[in-house]
């Protein structure tokens, strides 16, 4: 008899509730739980096809190890034998730099990857940290830290009670939502529109989400900081500003308007390619909405002015007083995140604490550029990288000059990948610790319940027992945290739980403005629910945080955040809840969220302010004629979907997208191919002619180009694609955040016969 389990969908940001059905340990469908108090029934077709994906026979059983130059199958015990054997001693003899950290996007689909990353980064305390935020939303972080003091304090556009949103370099009717967690984004979408709402969308490509708008704006690529200041100008100019309650937390306003007044609408229009009228009309629109949101993603991110953008999108929330406000932008309260502390000055953002050894990169919120992470590797000297761990990433593929990096790993002395594939990344690896499927594993939204546009918790236990030889994804975080720190041999995985929930109780119990100040760590230990250690830090982390029950201490007068019946939250509670707790509608938070040094939002940070003089030179530089922007697929997800037949074929194709007057004038043809050439190199393209794109702007998606030799991903190399990242060479990026250009860069275009 088949039996039905509910699961989180951990394949995008959106974070569905689905119902599996699982036939014996095998997942034969999955539809969206219609119980799931956030998602409530919606699912997209990658969420459907979980099952094909969870039981994919390409997907790695058991580790492998290299032995004599080729990947073996082997058990876990040798595999990590193997690393203990090999980085300690590399720290030992090159210094604690010479091992690198890679993090890909999955690890904020797992619990392992928020759970034990940090604890690795600190066992090695190594500085070579690179993630996939800096090929996407670091810009965010940056903007953030520098203007409320808190990197994370990312504020979410309020979509189910908006009444104007204007969305920049986003598609969510096929990414379906980033740092805006929303499961449903298109029903919510056209939900803004029944209720008498606007939409506007800025998008050189008439997207799905375009088509949905009241309006779409075309502009040209990479030019949205100078739309954004122009806005915030002409909201100035026109006295249309009114932050209302926010006055009394701002700072800097007055030199944040004499900082903007080059940028009229008249001046930055052509820059943009759209007339000063349509400008001054969208923010007119703006400032007249009972209340608006802006809200920028990818297209605004991974550009060049990729930060001044992230800081602009929200300097207008701030000016329309829509920040804070239910309707604007708010700061979600995550169940499993921080309890609220006191207003106050906090210890601010700094950037560029250190710098990467050769490109003299400032390091943001401690990482570095991936882009530098090639020359890192393939530059002698000091202090070079010669052994990497990377966990849920393939760089080859999504980070730029894929060739370099690709030749670069392959000269390590060691590699480590935690992946359940043999990809064009991992092939490199000495030691592969391939995690189980997702059907095995337990869930929790440690990242993206702070993004999310109702505060809500939920949390699936594994929905089919973890299959005999598989190791989960937890345990094989905790081993390698274990192995590198050379107390491989005497510790067991829950040593590191433990140690992690020692230092967090440490900390509260010493914090004076902590419910359990002077309490018991041991005992509060004791307390913890739990089968295994990441439950305990989970239930912890529940029951410290703001609806948490603080272990029972907390009087009724001091009753948490969520106050009623969401109130006094903890493991054991929250599993009587399979479909979730819903904590309601996310709520003003400040001035509590700030942590700048002046305890207030500081809106013209002195980096932002050195910055605008390089946009300011950007108004009179002679736009490229033809530049390249990215976009994603529905049944896509970024380079490792490509392996489930259901997921690919049809529109799901790595395309060149040309306008029709583009194609006339190069000679190209649907269907034909062409020669794309850029900074890091050619590529031979299919092409794809079509209306939808504006001129002077193609389009090419990223996550392809599967035809290296030694990967495992016989679905995926039938069609591989090109790997639009090889025609970056990793010189272009946003300054103060190290983000990679990925979008509006040129490229010159010729027709193949
Ligand atoms: N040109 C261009 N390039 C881009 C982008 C773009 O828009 N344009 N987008 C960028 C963005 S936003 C991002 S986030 C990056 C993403 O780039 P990466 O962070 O490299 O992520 P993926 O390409 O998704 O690769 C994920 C890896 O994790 C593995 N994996 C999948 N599930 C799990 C799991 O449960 N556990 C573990 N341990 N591993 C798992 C997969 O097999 C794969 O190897 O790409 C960036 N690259
Ligand atoms: N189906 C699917 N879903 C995904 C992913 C996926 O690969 N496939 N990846 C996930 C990840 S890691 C992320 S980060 C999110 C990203 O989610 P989104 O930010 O929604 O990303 P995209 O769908 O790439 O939409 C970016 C849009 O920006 C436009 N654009 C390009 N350059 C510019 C510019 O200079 N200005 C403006 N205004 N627009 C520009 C592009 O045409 C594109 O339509 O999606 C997530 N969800
Ligand atoms: S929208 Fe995202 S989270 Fe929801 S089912 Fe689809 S892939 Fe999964
Ligand atoms: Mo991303």
């Amino acid at each position: 008899m088949p039996r039905t389990a509910p699961r989180i969908c951990p394949l995008c940001e959106a974070t569905c509730g689905l119902t599996l059905t699982i036939e014996g340990t095998t997942v034969t469908g999955a539809r969206g739980d219609r119980d799931d108090v956030f998602s409530r029934g919606f699912v997209c077709p990658k969420g459907a096809a979980f099952g094909a994906l969870d039981s994919d026979p390409d997907r790695l059983r058991a580790p492998l190890v290299r032995r004599d130059g080729r990947l073996r199958e082997t058990g876990w015990k040798e595999a990590y034998d193997t690393i203990a054997a090999a980085v300690p001693a590399l720290v030992q003899e090159h210094g604690a730099q010479s091992v690198a950290v890679v993090l890909g996007n999955p690890n904020v689909h797992t619990m392992a990857g928020a759970l034990y990353p940090p604890l690795l980064v600190q066992a090695l305390g190594t500085r070579n940290l690179f993630t996939a935020s800096t090929l996407d939303q670091m810009p965010k972080h940056v903007s953030s830290g520098l203007l409320f003091g808190d990197p994370f304090a990312i504020p979410v556009p309020d979509l189910d009670r908006t009444d104007f949103l204007l969305l920049l370099g986003a598609n969510p009717l096929e990414s379906n939502g980033s740092l805006c967690t929303a499961p449903d984004f298109p029903g919510r979408l056209k939900a803004l529109r029944a209720r008498g709402g606007t939409l506007v969308v800025v998008d050189p490509r008439r997207t799905r989400t375009a088509r949905l708008a009241d309006r779409h704006l075309a502009p040209r690529p990479g030019s949205d900081a100078l739309l954004l200041a122009a806005l915030a100008h002409a909201l100035v100019a026109e006295r249309l500003t009114d932050p209302g309650a926010l006055t009394e937390h701002l700072e800097g306003l007055g030199e944040l308007t004499e900082a903007l007044a080059r940028f009229t609408p008249e001046a930055v229009a052509p820059a943009c390619d759209l007339t000063a009228a349509e400008i001054r009309s969208l923010a007119r629109e703006l400032a007249a909405a009972p209340t608006a949101a802006v809200y920028g993603r990818i297209g605004s991110c991974t550009v060049e002015y990729g930060t001044l953008a992230s800081w602009l999108v929200d300097v207008l929330n701030i000016l329309t007083g829509n920040l804070d406000r239910p309707g604007g932008a708010l700061f979600p309260l995550p169940a499993a995140g921080p309890r609220p502390r006191p207003a106050g000055p906090g210890k601010g953002f700094a950037l560029g604490r250190w710098h990467s050894r050769v490109g003299g990169h400032p390091e943001a919120k401690s990482e570095l550029p991936m882009v530098s992470l090639a020359e890192e590797i393939d530059t002698p000297g000091e202090g070079r990288v010669r052994a990497l761990i990377a966990i849920a990433a393939n760089p080859v593929l999504s980070a730029p000059d894929g060739r370099r990096l690709d030749a670069a790993l392959a000269g390590l002395d060691f590699m480590v990948s935690v992946d359940p594939y043999l990809n064009e990344t991992s092939r490199h690896a000495h030691v592969v610790l391939p995690p189980p499927p997702p059907s095995q594993s337990a869930h929790h939204d440690f990242a993206l319940n702070g993004l999310a546009v109702r505060n809500q918790v939920r949390y699936t236990r594994a929905a089919v027992p973890l299959e005999e030889g598989r190791m989960d994804e937890c345990e094989i975080h905790a081993r390698l945290v274990l192995a590198v720190s050379a107390a491989h041999a005497t510790a067991e995985p829950p040593a590191v739980d433990d140690k992690a929930i020692r230092a967090t109780l440490a900390k509260e119990t010493a914090d004076r403005n902590s419910p359990l100040h002077g309490a018991d760590p041991v005992r509060l230990a004791s307390l913890l629910f739990g089968e295994n250690g990441p439950e305990r830090r989970l239930d912890l982390m529940l029951r410290l945080g703001p609806y948490g029950d603080h272990f029972g201490v907390l009087g009724q007068a001091e009753a948490p955040a969520g106050g009623g019946v969401e109130a006094g939250l903890g493991l054991e509670r929250l599993l009587a809840h399979p479909h979730g707790i819903d904590l309601g509608p996310l709520r003003p938070r400040l001035p509590g969220v700030l942590r700048t040094r002046s305890g207030r939002i500081e809106l013209l940070p002195e980096p932002i302010a050195a910055e605008l003089p390089r946009l300011r030179a950007a108004l009179a530089e002679r736009p490229a004629a033809l530049v390249l922007v990215g976009r994603r697929h529905l049944r896509s997800n970024n380079s490792w979907l490509h392996n489930v037949p259901a997921l690919v074929g049809g529109s799901n194709r790595c395309t060149l997208q040309v306008h029709p007057e583009d194609a006339a004038r190069l000679g190209l043809a649907d269907g034909g191919r062409a020669r794309i050439t850029a900074d890091g190199g050619s590529l031979d393209v299919p092409v794809e002619v079509t209306d939808t794109i504006r001129t002077g702007v193609v389009s090419l998606p990223h996550g392809w180009g599967h035809d290296r030799a030694g990967t495992r991903l016989s679905v995926a190399a039938t069609d591989p694609g090109a790997n639009v990242n090889q025609l970056l060479d990793g010189t272009r990026l946003d300054p103060l955040s190290g983000t990679a250009v990925l979008n509006g860069f040129p490229v010159e275009l010729a027709p193949l016969s």
